[in-house]
């Protein structure tokens, strides 16, 4: 049997035996809880020959007896502040990709009939935990979140948690060997003790009932099997409603809801929705919209809407690191709304849960992806089920918040029988979770056909997703075979298509002739933007557009010497946050988008 083709069968055999993602792998709506912040500052150990877990680290001794000695400290080293990176805490660890320890004791007080959690926001990549000696949860992915029952395992007084982390590439990773941006290391979101009752509500997902506003459709499950009553609230319409969960402790009900208003871009309405059984009882503001395809058209609410969209990554250009907090969320949404956009693609992974739901008050539409970008492993079964975790975590963590009405699962990949069956697998997956938002994928395969003079792509697999999008570099990674008036395009003629990532580079600051790539100069980057918004003009099935990208962004991708300096330079707004020539003109063509 021919390799491919064995691959093939081996990834359909294993997705249907891979058990179902369909109950939350974690609690839904931990900011919702009783939690404490183990924030601040941690004590590391840099291990880059990944000797600390022989040597026992985690167990943090110190010597009993005029023999002993032990080799390692946690105590009066290197210090580091969680969330963080450590890439941008320390200068020798800029490019460090390995493993790095990090410690520290709190003090619980763990009360009966109640139970802890400890929840990650986010480790990159990979990690191990212990808790006084004892491991008790291990993680893979950079961007979602995981957590680990503690009830039982805390201490009155002292504990001590350990947590080795490792950030090193490897080709069954995902994202894989190279991609384009830093490759952070860390704890790089909250990390926190989570306190319920013993029987809690663990998992909802609370959507509209169809595609209109008279009802709303509530799942639930329970943490613990049990046949009880669950009473779900919206106190400001003045609804309510009481199920029984079956013997698995799983419910659905549909609730009537007269006078709703729907969660629309650019003019969020959520409300406070409350849901109890025995003790527990948890609040969680939620919008309700929905979201469908028309031929060509994306509508939301039914309404045809233009996504006038940016990306940006997790980062904050100004102080070279990841973004992580509340404050970090606000400095990039409102530059990406003074841009005049209703919507945002989250490059190139899950981000922060701050941006996420600051996004969502703000009426931003959000398409967030998974980091199946370029180089992915699609013969290899174990990077397949990684995926599919991936995305059902990213799924099950955001899936109550409406504003997220695009689901990716790809960016760039090229057409074989083991990327189809790979992506059809993650589609599967998803859907299986969420049929309540429309499935994309990025394509950069768009080519000029020099027959027929048209813009065109051959990628059979586009006929299962919901939206098809294409990155493509015009006047960067291409230069013009026809005038930009000229340019037609003919690609996925019956379906909406979303212009993903299009744009080039340009140093701030920096002048020269409009014609000359390599100038980098801010008249070449503004020219290219002149062309391309002329060329969208010949796209008949155009459903939205987003810039590649918001801000400049950190790469070791990007080595030139004085133009790079291991900087991507496509932002339209640079590392120390001035806006390039360019964001005046997506500014303008947003703003008379807006206002046809
Ligand atoms: C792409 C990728 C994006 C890169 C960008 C670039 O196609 O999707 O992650 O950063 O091109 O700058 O080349």
């Amino acid at each position: 049997m021919n390799k491919p083709f064995f691959s093939l069968i081996l990834l359909s055999i294993l997705a249907a035996l891979t058990p179902a993602t369909a109950s939350s792998p974690f609690m839904t709506n931990v900011y919702g809880r009783d939690y404490r912040l183990l924030n601040g500052k941690w004590n590391v150990i840099v291990d880059l020959y990944d000797q600390g877990e022989k040597m026992e680290i985690y167990k943090n001794r110190t010597p009993q007896s005029n023999e002993e000695f032990y080799e390692y400290s946690f105590e009066g080293g290197l210090r580091l502040n969680v969330p963080g990176d450590w890439n941008s805490q320390a200068p020798e660890l800029k490019y460090y990709e390995g493993t790095v320890w990090y410690a520290r004791h709190f003090e619980a007080d763990p009360q009966p009939g109640q139970r802890q959690f400890l929840y990650f926001g986010a480790v990159s990549y990979r990690c191990k935990v212990w808790l006084n000696g004892e491991l008790i949860a291990e993680h893979e992915g950079g961007f979602t979140p995981f957590e680990a029952e503690l009830t039982g395992k805390l201490r009155k007084g002292d504990n001590f948690i350990a947590v080795s982390v490792n950030n090193r590439r490897t080709p069954d990773a995902i994202p894989a060997l190279a991609f384009d941006w830093w490759n952070y290391g860390g704890i790089t979101r909250d990390v926190m003790i989570v306190t319920v009752p013993r029987q809690y509500v663990r998992d909802y997902f609370v959507r509209l009932a169809g595609k209109s506003a008279k009802a709303v459709q509530v799942s639930v499950a329970l943490a613990m099997p049990e046949e009880t009553d669950v009473t779900v609230e919206i106190p400001e319409l003045k609804v309510s409603g009481t199920v029984r969960t079956d013997a698995q402790g799983r419910a659905e009900l549909t609730l009537k809801t007269p006078g709703l208003e729907l969660w629309q871009p650019e003019a969020a309405k959520l409300y406070a929705v409350t849901l109890s059984a025995g003790e527990d009882c948890i609040t969680e503001e939620i919008g309700f919209r929905y979201v469908d395809t028309d031929g060509t058209k994306i509508l939301v609410n039914g309404v045809q809407t233009f996504m006038r969209s940016v990306s940006f990554h997790e980062e904050i250009p100004q102080r070279k690191g990841r973004a992580f907090s509340q404050s970090d969320a606000q400095m990039l949404l409102s530059e990406a709304e003074a841009l005049g956009v209703n919507m945002i693609r989250l490059a190139h992974y899950p981000q922060n849960e701050y941006t996420v739901r600051l996004a969502e008050k703000k009426g931003l539409i959000l398409w967030q992806e998974i980091p199946i970008w370029q180089g992915i492993d699609f013969e290899d079964e174990g990077t397949l089920s990684k995926a599919r975790r991936m995305l059902s975590e990213m799924i099950h963590r955001d899936k109550n918040r409406c504003s997220v009405c695009f689901w990716g699962v790809a960016n760039e990949t090229k057409p074989s029988e083991a990327r189809n069956a790979f992506l059809m697998s993650l589609l599967d997956t998803g859907r299986a979770i969420d049929t309540s938002r429309l499935y994309v994928a990025a394509f950069d395969l768009v080519y000029f056909n020099d027959k027929t003079r048209h813009f065109e792509m051959d990628d059979p697999f586009t006929e299962n997703l919901d939206v098809v999008a294409v990155n493509k570099y015009m006047g960067w990674y291409h230069p013009w075979p026809v005038p930009p008036t000229e340019a037609v395009w003919d690609v996925v003629p019956d379906k909406p298509l979303i212009i993903s990532e299009f744009g080039g580079e340009a140093l701030y600051g920096q002048h020269g002739d409009r014609n000359v790539t390599s100038s980098w100069s801010e008249e070449y980057q503004a020219r290219l933007y002149e062309d391309n918004l002329e060329m969208f003009r010949h796209i008949p099935n155009l459903a939205g557009v987003s810039p590649w990208i918001l801000f400049d962004f950190r790469s070791p991708y990007r080595f030139h010497p004085t133009n790079q300096e291991d900087w991507n330079r496509k932002g339209l707004v640079s590392d120390q946050g001035y806006r390039k020539k360019a964001w005046y003109l997506m500014h303008d063509y947003y703003s008379t988008i807006k206002n046809k």
